[in-house]
């Protein structure tokens, strides 16, 4: 690979190398499977496949707070998708989701299953699902859902941009970290307006834009994406801080973190939640143990 001040592009992109950089081992620039799989089924109403990356949490924070409100159709198996293996690339797992993204969910309580893939997505049918998490006054409607789209639009810049560049890419390129930091630093910003004048995105309640961009900017600020925290001087972000904190500090955001979490304490991780009792007795500490 050339490094980058001396690359010319060709005039047509080829594949046939390596890209480099972490991650480069499942990059591929087509579709579809790339093996047969079937995924497993449990016995709850919601099969969840997924991974506790950002966006992966973004459903179990939500699941479990449907749970702490009483919703037992909300009971679910989350399923470990690992895909630094490719297992996004397996057949079941494509006929679910054909973007190859976890996370993905289907829903076996009707009488034909309901397959929901993008987290935006997914939390949009839960909420709408069981009336909850999603303002029903028009106006409140509608700020709840900017704000959750526009963690759809920026988080990109953020995972894909700032941090592939500053974590991952083999080369550190001045030029792109330069450009992404100023935009992560331009969002960080958006948000603690935003949480100046508002206990939460939306307004006075949390809601699924909360549950959204809390896990990605939420722990950006709290250190937890990339090593970044000093480089971006996340602590300036003092109204994000204050609403990572609040939420951080919720039983069932707790719990969520917990799911299809594979890094960190053993302690904190419960590779596949299958049982409200398995935050108890099924994370890495005790099954190692
Ligand atoms: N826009 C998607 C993004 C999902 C996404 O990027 N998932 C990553 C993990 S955080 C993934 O599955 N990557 C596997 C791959 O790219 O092959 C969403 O919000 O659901």
């Amino acid at each position: 690979m050339s490094d980058s001040t001396d690359y010319t592009p060709p005039k047509v992109w080829t594949w046939n190398k390596p890209s480099g950089g972490r991650f480069a081992n499942i990059n591929r620039p087509i579709a579809g499977p790339t093996h047969d799989k079937d995924l497993p089924v449990g016995r709850h109403p919601l099969q969840l496949y997924s991974l506790g990356t950002p966006n992966g949490v973004k459903v179990t924070l939500m699941l479990e707070e449907l749970l702490a409100l009483g919703h037992k159709g909300a009971e679910y198996d989350a399923w470990l998708i690992r895909i630094g293996e490719g297992a996004q690339f397996g057949s079941g797992f494509v006929a679910i989701n054909p973007n190859s993204k976890i996370p993905a969910l289907v829903d076996r309580s009707g009488s034909s299953p309901i397959r929901v893939f993008e987290s935006g997505a997914i939390l949009m049918y839960l909420a709408e699902k069981f009336g909850a998490f999603l303002p029903t006054e028009i106006g409140r409607r509608a700020e709840c859902l900017s704000w959750l789209f526009w963690q759809m639009g920026s988080a990109p810049y953020l995972g894909g941009g700032f941090g592939h560049f500053y974590a991952y890419a083999p080369a550190k390129i001045e030029y792109a970290i330069d450009r992404f930091a100023m935009e992560v630093k331009r969002q960080l910003d958006v948000l603690d307006r935003r949480l100046a004048e508002s206990e939460y995105l939306a307004g006075r309640d949390y809601t699924i834009a909360d549950m959204a961009v809390w896990p990605w900017y939420g722990g950006l600020a709290k250190g937890w994406l990339y090593g970044a925290a000093e480089f971006l001087q996340v602590q300036d972000y003092k109204n994000v801080n204050r609403w990572a904190d609040l939420i951080g500090s919720r039983p069932a955001a707790k719990r969520g973190r917990m799911v299809n979490r594979v890094s960190g304490e053993p302690s904190s991780q419960l590779h596949e939640r299958h049982d409200a009792g398995d935050f108890n007795s099924k994370t890495q500490d005790k099954l190692v143990a």
